[in-house]
């Protein structure tokens, strides 16, 4: 993948601040610190597009970011460009803070996801490290239920020697009843290629 343009475009709380209809959204969502902003600088091929912290809740508006991005053809003769938008969402999950804050940002997540036509995929993202948690699997359902599309992506695979990775890989798989978890590490770099496939085949 050539990316050709990544921008930041704004940050959102509700409906009517989200930017007016453009390209097709994706949303980046799972519980705070699992690496969303870190995946999505990755995808983007930019360091520090989105902000990354090792304090979990870095995130905490809704921020969205337009790329353009070229393709070879099969033939390998010409590129297809595409325009993607990406939305980046705060945690969930997030253990400290006070009670108000969280039920503003669980609204915040959840007005998104329920009322946005331009969201056409969720990419939920699972600690590869940590494994799955029974909130990944209410995400993973909820999403269902709403009827989007959803790619769940392990992250920090870094993290596990080469073995580990598969064995998680398969336990995140068998736990959130989904076909396919993307093995990904922001860190190294691996996963990008696949999960931009699996996003533009959608
Ligand atoms: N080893 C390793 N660390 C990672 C990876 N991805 C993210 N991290 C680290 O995990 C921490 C959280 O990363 P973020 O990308 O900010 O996570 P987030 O999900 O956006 O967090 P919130 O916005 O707080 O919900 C940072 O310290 C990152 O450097 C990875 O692939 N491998
Ligand atoms: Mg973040």
């Amino acid at each position: 993948m050539i990316i050709l343009d990544a921008d930041f475009l704004k940050s959102a709380t509700r409906p009517n601040e989200y930017p007016p209809p453009g390209a097709r959204e994706v949303a980046f969502c799972g519980r705070s610190n699992v690496g969303k902003s870190s995946a999505l600088n990755a995808l983007a091929a930019r360091k520090s597009l989105a902000r990354v912290s090792k304090t979990p809740g870095r995130t905490r508006l809704i921020n969205f970011f337009d790329l353009r991005v070229a393709e070879k053809t099969r033939s390998g003769a010409g590129r297809v460009e595409t325009e993607v938008r990406f939305a980046d969402l705060p945690g969930y999950g997030f253990a400290s803070g006070p009670k108000s804050e969280k039920a503003l940002w669980t609204r915040m997540i959840e007005e998104y996801l329920t009322t946005r036509d331009e969201l056409k995929a969720l990419v939920v993202l699972v600690d590869g490290d940590l494994g799955p948690q029974p909130s990944d699997l209410e995400m993973v359902r909820w999403a269902e239920t709403l009827g989007r599309k959803v790619v769940v992506v392990a992250t920090k695979l870094d993290k596990l020697s080469r073995p580990r990775r598969q064995q998680q890989l398969d336990k995140i798989s068998g736990t959130l009843a989904v076909a396919q978890v993307i093995g990904f590490s922001a860190k190294e770099g691996f996963g990008v290629e696949e999960l931009w496939r699996a996003l533009l085949s959608l």
